[in-house]
């Protein structure tokens, strides 16, 4: 049925609770009806035309439109709309994508665990990591190290595995027996450190940790290539090799969580690759499908395949919907899209390059501390003082104000705090590229203007 913006609006709040959002507020504010999207373009209700900065949320990885997508699902739904993957049976998407995964990941990984969502992912690394030592006979090795401002999901697991305090604070996570240690945010915490001496001794953090807690408990560390939600956090260059020095030396398992950074974001199929780490588990989901339909996997490297697979025991775990036929479909023809479309080349050596020379740019604007990108990945560190690295006061107003400035000029951006994030589509092209940094430039003018910053 077709309601006017305000009818979507007032049905909206009055039935829709909407994920972290304060609702009342919401209904105060009114939101944004989102009807349509084609290529790197969404429409909204009023028939405004906005440039998708964020790929949804960080998922639309081939763009929206895509015909061969919807083709692909209404086939499939068809011929097998459901079928499980329990008790001895399987069925053809789910292998063929099997076979596809274990192809395009690093060698150590030649199986998949299939789930719908990335916070469904991390649970279930949570599990099988503490199979995976109980079945060595070392059930003690229970802790999992994550990091502070990490973000691994919103199920109790996911969600303790992060590290943002608002999220733990509402119903008091962590669960036991999961801790956190610093993250690798040189421009907040670095001091008169060098990024790359800063990047060791955060990593470092690790090893203190492990000593600290007595490596017989240690069962693995888990991060984000790049902190995504935690504001788009790429480490100094020393940090992942510290990281994985580490783990080698004290035989605990790395996890990437790769949900963000997988299927090309940073032009390769995983961020670990641009790292140039080997991790033993690997949670994905969003671009593994472009968001078309929601799936998401676990990426089980050998080292843990032949103990919860070799010592033939039931891993009692999984969901209804693991490896739903017409999601597995999707997500097969979307990699093979991301292919022939020869889209993590692209990202590598022409869009990533070029985005990367105009957001360089932003260094000279008066209210940007530092400006980090890694293929279509970026972010804009707003700050009150550049010369002593120093936050607005109140962190996270004037964020607020530039993503609202930024709509208005017809640009998604998303605010973590005051730092402005971009992800768009890997389909961008150089002139989508341009159009995002006239906007964005036009609205950091506009803001400098507000706070007398010009
Ligand atoms: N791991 C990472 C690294 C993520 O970014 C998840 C796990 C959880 O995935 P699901 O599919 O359960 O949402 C994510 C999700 C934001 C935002 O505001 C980021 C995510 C989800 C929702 C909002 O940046 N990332």
């Amino acid at each position: 049925m077709l309601h006017s913006t305000t009818e979507w609006q007032s049905l909206d709040s009055r039935h829709f609770m909407h994920p972290f959002t304060n609702t009342k507020d919401l209904a105060r504010r009114g939101t944004r009806v989102i009807t349509r999207a084609e290529g790197v373009y969404l429409l909204d209700s009023e028939g405004n035309q906005i440039i998708d900065g964020m790929a949804g949320l960080w998922c639309v990885n081939v763009g929206y439109g895509r015909e061969e997508l919807a083709k692909a699902a209404y086939e499939q739904l068809q011929q097998l709309p459901y079928y499980n993957s329990f008790f001895q049976c399987t069925h053809p998407p789910a292998i063929e994508l099997s076979e596809k995964l274990a192809e395009i990941s690093p060698p150590q990984f030649n199986h998949v665990f299939f789930v719908n969502s990335g916070s469904e992912a991390n649970d279930t690394v949570l599990r099988m990591v503490r199979n995976y030592w109980k079945l060595l006979g070392q059930p003690q090795k229970r802790v999992l190290i994550s990091r502070i401002n990490g973000y691994h999901g919103s199920t109790v697991a996911g969600a303790s595995l992060g590290g943002q305090k608002f999220i733990h604070e509402i119903d008091d996570l962590p669960i036991p027996d999961i801790v956190h240690i610093e993250q690798p945010y040189w421009y907040q915490n670095g001091g008169e450190h060098s990024p790359s001496q800063y990047g060791i001794l955060a990593a470092q953090e690790l090893e203190k940790k492990i000593n600290e807690l007595g490596i017989e408990r240690v069962a693995a560390f888990i991060g984000e290539p790049i902190q995504g939600a935690g504001g788009v956090i790429v480490p100094p260059e020393t940090y992942w090799p510290e990281i994985q020095r580490i783990c080698d030396k004290y035989g605990i398992l790395l996890i990437a969580d790769e949900v963000i950074c997988g299927f090309g974001r940073t032009g390769h199929w995983f961020g670990s690759e641009y790292f140039n780490i080997k991790p033993d588990l690997m949670p994905i989901a969003k671009g593994l499908s472009s968001g078309y339909l929601p799936i998401g996997g676990v990426m089980v490297s050998d080292r843990i395949a032949d103990v919860i697979i070799g010592k033939g025991k039931e891993f009692a775990h999984g969901f209804t919907y693991s490896g739903h036929p017409a999601a597995c479909v999707v997500a097969s023809r979307n990699l093979e899209i991301i292919e022939r479309e020869g889209l993590l080349e692209k990202v590598q050596n022409d869009t990533g390059p070029y985005l990367r020379q105009l957001w360089e740019r932003f260094n000279e604007h008066p209210l940007v501390g530092e400006v980090r990108i890694v293929g279509l990945l970026g972010a804009i560190e707003l700050v009150d003082d550049k010369s002593s690295r120093r936050f607005f006061k109140e962190r996270g107003k004037v964020g607020e104000r530039c993503r609202d400035l930024c709509i208005q000029n017809g640009l998604v951006m998303r605010a973590v705090q005051d730092t402005m994030i971009l992800s768009p589509p890997l389909v961008a092209t150089r002139g989508h590229l341009d159009e995002i940094y006239e906007k964005a430039s036009k609205t950091l003018n506009q803001l400098a203007e507000e706070l007398g910053r010009c």
